[in-house]
């Protein structure tokens, strides 16, 4: 049956305002969910409080943005102080100081020369910002055949069409056409035989490297654009790179004059107790894609982070030309800025990545002692990441880990999972007593699920 173009008549009374139907939940299994919801009502530090009044431990720190815990004074007050004094400020051909003031921070930040921010309203947005970046760049400089893009297998990069396309989840994808084309992929770099329970980075799978290699004799290096991976990919379960691999992708994508872009929306601003993972593995990218923790998950916001010669590249013609034909509305919003500054504040003033670089090796050894509890089959670690591989019930994968979900949230905490994998992912905040709480309460859950 056709769409109808004409309005329809608003059928029957209004719906009371707690009905759970009309909202559309992402991500969610929305039929589950409305059955026995899990409403959340309140956030403080490391809890959240439920409807019901109960307090949850915050294992993931909300979706792995909230860094400075929940509710931060410092925060709240800059968000509602800016609420007050200016709402909203046009994003095009108009500015507004703290959006300058956020850039100069987080260029200060970055790595290297990455030292020009784009700013968006998420990790998404940052992504495909970043693809159409690598790809006009090429363009400017006469290479406009360099169109092709390189994501990688099981890699993770929003929901845009262009994430999507160089991201590697089957289900993100194969609901969703053809996408974008032009784009090729890099085998996913984990594998359960060689790096089972590695702590940190595998010694295996750095020549999965070289597959590059074998993508440029395949295509040839005048048509490809850009190489985009997460340095952890953390969405599909938390593979952390083998040793020497991002530094060999560095050495391949500069050989052959492609652009390398890092998403680090999970692994900027402080997860791996660096500001970014390019910091922590010691390999500068070209371009950074981040979002979540610049506001601590306060506000909506994403960046792009470009070195000085991409950007450098984009200031030529008409002083009066617009350069990049790109933007959102909300690009630099006064809200986010505000939340960014003060959450980078916070950053700073706590120390906390510096805290997390402690806490990384406590973390390690405990979350490696959940071996041989029922059903673990591997472990993996980086920073203030963890994920528990679960082995799948027979013909039902993603059940065990999602009933793993539902009994820890019973338990008073909140974790992740994506397929049978359990992440971890908490506030930077956390103490070593909430690090034993989060595992204690773990080990209960797989001893009681089936
Ligand atoms: N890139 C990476 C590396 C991400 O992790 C995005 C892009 C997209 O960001 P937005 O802001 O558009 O959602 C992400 C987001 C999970 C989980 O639990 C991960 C994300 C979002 C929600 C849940 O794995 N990552």
């Amino acid at each position: 049956m056709a769409v109808s173009a004409t309005p329809l008549p608003r059928q029957g009374a209004p719906r009371a305002p707690n009905d759970l139907e009309p909202y559309w939940m992402p991500f969610t299994a929305n039929r589950q969910f409305k059955g026995a919801p899990r409403l959340l009502v309140g956030a403080k530090g490391l809890h959240y409080t439920t409807a019901e009044g109960r307090k949850v431990l915050d294992g993931t720190a909300g979706l792995w943005c909230c860094n400075a815990g929940h509710g931060h004074p410092k925060i709240v007050a800059a968000i509602q102080a800016q609420a007050a004094e200016m709402d909203y400020a046009p994003a095009f051909q108009m500015g507004h100081p703290k959006a300058f003031e956020l850039a100069g921070r987080v260029a200060a930040l970055a790595p290297g020369d990455l030292d020009h921010v784009f700013f968006v309203n998420s990790g998404s947005e940052a992504v495909d910002t970043a693809l159409k970046i690598a790809i006009a760049y090429h363009r400017i400089r006469g290479e406009g055949t360099r169109t092709r893009l390189i994501g990688r297998e099981r890699g993770y990069h929003g929901v845009g069409f262009g994430g999507m396309s160089v991201g590697g989840i089957v289900n993100n994808r194969k609901f969703f056409g053809p996408m974008l084309n032009g784009v090729d992929h890099l085998p996913q770099t984990y594998d359960r035989e060689k790096q089972a329970y590695s702590p940190g980075e595998p010694q295996w799978g750095a020549h999965l490297a070289d597959e590059l290699e074998r993508i440029v004799a395949l295509h040839d290096a005048s048509t490809i654009a850009a190489v985009i991976v997460e340095p952890v990919a953390c969405s599909a379960g938390v593979l952390v790179p083998p040793k020497g691999y991002l530094k060999r992708l560095r050495e391949i994508c500069s050989k052959h004059g492609i652009l390398l872009i890092f998403d680090e929306v999970i692994t900027g601003f402080g997860r791996l107790g660096t500001s970014f993972a390019a910091d922590y593995f010691g390999v500068l990218p070209d371009l950074i894609t981040t979002a979540k923790g610049i506001t601590s998950g306060a506000v909506p916001m994403g960046a792009v982070i470009a070195r000085k010669s991409i950007y450098d590249t984009f200031m030529v013609g008409p002083e009066h030309a617009i350069e990049l034909f790109h933007g959102y509305t909300y690009s630099g919003h006064p809200l986010a800025c505000a939340a960014g500054l003060a959450a980078l504040d916070v950053y700073a003033e706590e120390g906390l990545f510096e805290k997390t670089r402690a806490l990384a090796p406590y973390w390690e050894n405990a979350v490696h002692a959940l071996k041989g509890l029922p059903h673990v089959v591997d472990i993996r670690n980086l920073g203030l990441v963890g994920a528990i591989e679960l082995e799948s019930l027979a013909g039902q994968p993603a059940k065990r880990a999602f009933s793993a979900f539902l009994r820890a949230y019973e338990s008073g905490l909140l974790v992740r999972t994506t397929g049978d994998i359990i992440a971890l992912s908490p506030p930077l905040t956390i103490t070593k007593a909430e690090v034993d709480e989060i595992f204690g309460k773990l080990a209960a859950v797989l001893k009681a699920i089936d």
